[in-house]
């Protein structure tokens, strides 16, 4: 017997009648009569087939999540493309080109989030029960690497805050740990010591749960790619981008401020605070400006704005302190 091609059914066209009608037309065409033995199998086998596209379908469009117009900016949004593509993920390598060259190989799935420390309930969170935790919301962010370059990328996620209230910080909670997963085998990156694995980051508590601290898991409204740090990530978009871990195994809550990765590979360039800060050279390079990502073969530099533009919203969480000094 000749094997049958299934025609193409967009997922999103699946359970609609037009196209139940057209496949069982279809499959009169293909010379079997639509209620014969043989083809009744075959019905059984396309409804498989539809059964999991739609729970494709439904999986799918959890993170084409309704935007949060109160915490989007409307700057111009960067491709899909160019966010997937130059990265720094430095687990798997330096070059910019390097996550998505590599991270493809890290296994998202089981994936399980421990938080700990100064909490009344820790817990273990299975990532398919985090992505329930709370409904997701797309924001549109700007994200300034130290790096002098930015992005303006759709983030789906939900707050930070609204985790952490499922684990109940003890009163002595001052600072939140990131911890990003170590995978030797599949980070080329982790075999070199540029710093000191895994990947540590952190933020004082009341950062961590200010309504702009989004705890990430899709962009564009898709799951994040690997190179963007699945399955879950934050976005701090007021700091420089390496205080925003990707890939996030364990989340530690502490009395003490903890030494992060790149503080400790360089306390003069990385600070702990990492706000951004056009006024404040990074000891190698200016940060008054910055060169947008995607912007055409010259690209186009525009000047960067203290806490990256997000200083109505933030600027509070630090009076007080000399922002003239390099944390
Ligand atoms: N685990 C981990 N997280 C990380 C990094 C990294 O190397 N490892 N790089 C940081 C830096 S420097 C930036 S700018 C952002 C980049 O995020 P993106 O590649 O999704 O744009 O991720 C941050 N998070
Ligand atoms: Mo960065």
């Amino acid at each position: 017997m000749a094997r049958l091609q299934l025609p193409y059914l967009p997922p999103s066209s699946i359970t609609s009648e037009s196209v139940w009608q057209s496949r069982r037309q279809c499959l009169a065409q293909l010379g079997f009569g639509a209620l014969g033995l043989t083809a009744s199998k075959y019905l059984g086998a396309a409804e498989q087939v539809a059964a999991t596209e739609v729970a494709l379908t439904d999986k799918t469009s959890l993170f084409q999540a309704p935007r949060n117009v109160r915490y989007s900016v409307d700057d111009t949004l960067t491709s899909f493309e160019d966010i997937s593509s130059y990265n720094n993920f430095y687990e798997f390598g330096t070059g910019k080109g390097d996550p998505a060259r590599y991270a493809p190989a890290m296994k998202t799935r089981p994936w399980t989030v421990s938080i700990e420390g100064e909490v009344m309930r820790p817990r273990t969170f299975d990532i398919d029960d985090l992505l329930k935790l709370a409904p997701l919301e797309e924001r549109v962010y700007r994200l300034r690497c130290v790096e002098a370059w930015s992005m303006v990328i759709p983030w789906s996620g939900y707050p930070l805050a609204k985790l952490l209230a499922q684990v109940q910080p003890t009163n002595n909670a001052r600072y939140v740990e990131f911890v990003t997963a170590l995978e030797p085998e599949v980070m080329p990156g982790v075999h070199t010591r540029i710093l000191d694995w895994p990947y540590v980051e952190a933020l004082r508590i009341d950062e961590a749960v200010h309504p702009l601290t989004l705890l990430v898991f899709g962009v564009y409204g898709k799951p994040l790619p690997n190179a963007n740090g699945a399955p879950l990530r934050i976005a701090v978009p007021w700091k420089y981008g390496f205080k925003s871990a990707k890939s996030i195994v364990r989340i530690r809550l502490l009395e003490k401020q903890p030494l992060t990765s790149w503080t400790k590979a360089a306390s003069r360039e990385y600070g702990f605070y990492a706000n951004v800060n056009p006024d404040v050279p990074h000891p190698r390079w200016s940060q008054a400006t910055e060169r947008i990502i995607g912007s055409g073969l010259f690209a186009r530099r525009v000047p960067t704005r203290m806490y990256n533009g997000y200083g109505d919203q933030v600027a509070s969480l630090y009076s007080g302190m000399d922002l003239s000094r390099y944390y």
